[in-house]
């Protein structure tokens, strides 16, 4: 495949019977129309395709139907092509569907096209000027102005060289795609190939294909396996960016796979039923009320949506407002990505727009940011975007956040967040795997935790800090552990807090016992001590000392994480001294008398009695110094 040729998708439109198929048959020698019905009724029912390379040009060239009734299956194919070949029959003039064409063109952004006047063998020359006239003055202050016109006849092949050289003209002034990008293919068709098994075609909006590659199929997210790529009807390694695109499947039958799924890079896009867009209603349609339902398309998909206005309760013709578009089923959709709507019933282009949010939340009175954000999403940079998402999102943003809604590379959302980390304004709580949060959310966050460990103080004198855990669940559910985390960490950082083994507390905060309460945690600790493994229960070593009960629990827990004291079960303590004897108890035992010892032998060896001996052994489960199978233990 040489790479010198520049790809460019040429898509017809114009009314029915304007000699659409016929001039893309005269321009590459391949009648697009394929079903037998086409050639039944002479006309155009769904998309067909055609190439031709010339003038270091590769066209692919997709033909739609100018049918009223299949305007649908024109939107399937109008997406995604660079440019429009815009064909009125010279008989005929301008028509219902040159304009619903037109409409959908201008809407779905396409920038560029070439005006057919054709059938010019039917009509005088005057007649033709006047349809040139009419189309002047028709596409004046849109794309098409100033677009080449030229008259043709697919029968006689009058002005056909004139209509070549000015499509390779304007091919010459689109953009070249950009292959780095992820791989992206709406799926306008799927069919079995005779000894291949699944293919579909669709026209390849972003990034590029190769055999071998790993691909998913949404929103079934299905990951698949590409055997082989086609482009212009000849295999190939590899197709790139603006390229009409076959691809072989393996892993699928081809009648899983709908005009309207997406085959891309694996986990680069997401399914949604909530886009939030800027939706523009033609000035040609009726108002669009709050709430309306209408018929979506975007891409090679459609499906039924209902309008939710952000802003008014109605749009008016010509007017263009913030709304959410909430959809029956899936789609994938990516911000920019255009699409259009159509009424409900009677069915009729309307309108349409640009999706902002294509994971958009769904609408409530306390979302005040809304509009703010999605005018950031139109007219922001890419940090200004990364930014305000970050505002919004409280549990923080992934990579998985941010490269569905927006379709940045990694290294893209990488330099923005750096960028934004240096400025102050978000912090990077993690970077492999990438977690950010609003700088302004991470030290609301701080805060509460040091005023968390403040207040703990207070209410716990005799307490050395607030574990960790007792921290963590103060501030809720809406802040993920590596959050926290990192929040606690900047807190130590700033000598706000020190951390203390499990503990978290203030410096400089020792816990100054009184003559008589440290004279009780000593008779606490000797009591347990002394006892070795036939320990107390904690009552009666409390009930002992001078000092009010309350007090002594405190000093009890002080010892118990202090680890001095360790609990095995709710009712019993041991001193830590007793235990750090029985590894080496056990081990000596299993040395002479083999790893196995039931509850008796334990008995015997610890000196105490069944009451000890079974939580005692559950504790030693419990710290895998001891495996229970059956009524013995293996000692491990
Ligand atoms: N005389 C004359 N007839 C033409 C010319 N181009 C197309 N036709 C005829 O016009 C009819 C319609 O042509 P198509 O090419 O099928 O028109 P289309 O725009 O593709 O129609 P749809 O796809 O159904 O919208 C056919 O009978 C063609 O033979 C032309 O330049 N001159
Ligand atoms: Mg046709």
């Amino acid at each position: 495949m040489s790479n010198s040729l520049k790809s460019v998708i040429v898509g017809t439109a114009g009314h029915i019977d304007h000699g659409k198929s016929s001039l893309i048959e005269a321009l590459t020698g391949t009648h697009p129309d394929r079903l037998e019905e086409e050639k039944r009724r002479g006309i155009t029912i769904d998309l067909g395709f055609a190439f031709l390379e010339e003038g270091g040009v590769r066209f692919g060239f997709v033909d739609v139907p100018g049918h009223e009734r299949f305007v649908k299956n024109m939107l399937a194919g109008t997406s995604g092509i660079d440019l429009v070949l815009f064909v009125v029959a010279a008989d005929e003039a301008i028509k219902p569907q040159t304009r619903e064409h037109f409409d959908i063109c201008r809407l779905l952004g396409v920038k560029r096209g070439v005006v057919a006047i054709t059938k010019t063998d039917l009509v005088d020359r005057e007649s033709a000027d006047l349809v040139r006239l009419e189309l002047e003055e028709f596409v004046k202050g849109s794309f098409l102005e100033g677009a080449p016109i030229l008259a043709v006849s697919a029968k006689t092949g009058d002005g056909l060289e004139a209509l070549r050289l000015a499509l390779r003209e304007e091919a010459r002034k689109i953009e070249e795609k950009q292959t780095g990008r992820y791989f992206r293919l709406p799926i306008d068709r799927s069919f079995a190939v005779k000894g291949f098994g699944t293919v579909v075609t669709g026209t390849l909006i972003s990034g590029k294909v190769a055999a071998g590659d790993e691909v998913e199929l949404l929103p079934e997210r299905k990951l698949l396996r590409v055997r082989g790529v086609q482009t212009g009807g000849k295999t190939v390694e590899q197709a790139d960016a603006g390229q009409r695109t076959a691809v072989n499947l393996s892993g699928i039958e081809h009648t899983a796979v709908r005009r309207g799924m997406v085959i891309a890079a694996p986990g680069r896009l997401a399914k949604t039923r909530r886009i939030d867009a800027r939706l523009e209603l033609l000035a040609s349609a009726p108002k669009l009320r709050h709430r309306a339902r209408v018929h979506f398309h975007a891409g090679a998909a459609e499906g039924v949506a209902e309008v939710l206005l952000h802003e008014k309760a109605e749009l008016l013709p010509g007017e263009s407002a913030l709304a959410q578009l909430r959809l029956a089923d899936d789609v994938v959709v990516l911000r920019g990505d255009r699409f259009i709507v159509r009424q409900f019933s009677p069915v009729i282009t309307t309108g349409g727009g640009e999706v902002l949010d294509p994971l958009a939340r769904r609408p409530t009175r306390k979302d005040s940011g809304r509009v703010k954000f999605l005018e950031t999403l139109e007219r922001g940079s890419r940090e200004e975007i990364l930014r305000a998402m970050a505002d919004r999102n409280i549990l923080g943003l992934g990579m998985s956040d941010i490269v569905p809604r927006a379709g940045w590379m990694e290294p893209e959302v990488q330099a923005a967040a750096q960028d934004l980390a240096k400025a102050g304004t978000i912090r990077v709580v993690s970077a492999e795997p990438l977690l950010l949060l609003s700088e302004a959310l991470f030290q609301e966050i701080a805060k509460k935790l040091l005023a968390r460990v403040e207040v703990f103080h207070k209410e716990n004198p005799l307490l050395v800090g607030i574990p960790r855990e007792e921290l963590r669940a103060s501030i809720g559910k809406r802040v993920r552990a590596e959050t926290f985390r990192a929040a606690l960490e900047e807190l130590t950082k700033q000598n706000k807090v020190v951390a203390q083994g499990d503990l978290v507390k203030k410096p400089g905060t020792e816990i100054t016992l009184t003559p008589e309460e440290e004279r009780a945690k000593e008779q606490i600790e000797q009591a347990f001590a002394k006892a070795g493994l036939a320990v107390p229960s904690v009552k009666e070593v409390l009930t002992q000392l001078a000092i009010e009960n309350r007090r002594a629990e405190k000093i009890l827990q002080i010892l118990l994480r202090e680890k001095v004291l360790v609990r095995v079960s709710p009712e019993l303590i041991f001193h830590r001294d007793a235990l750090g004897r029985l590894p080496s108890l056990l081990q000596n035992y299993k040395k002479s008398r083999g790893e196995r010892i039931g509850v008796p032998a334990f008995k015997e060896l610890t000196g105490i009695t069944r009451k000890y001996a079974i939580p005692l052994l559950e504790y030693l489960d419990r710290q895998r110094l001891t495996r229970r199978t059956g009524d013995e233990r293996v000692i491990l």
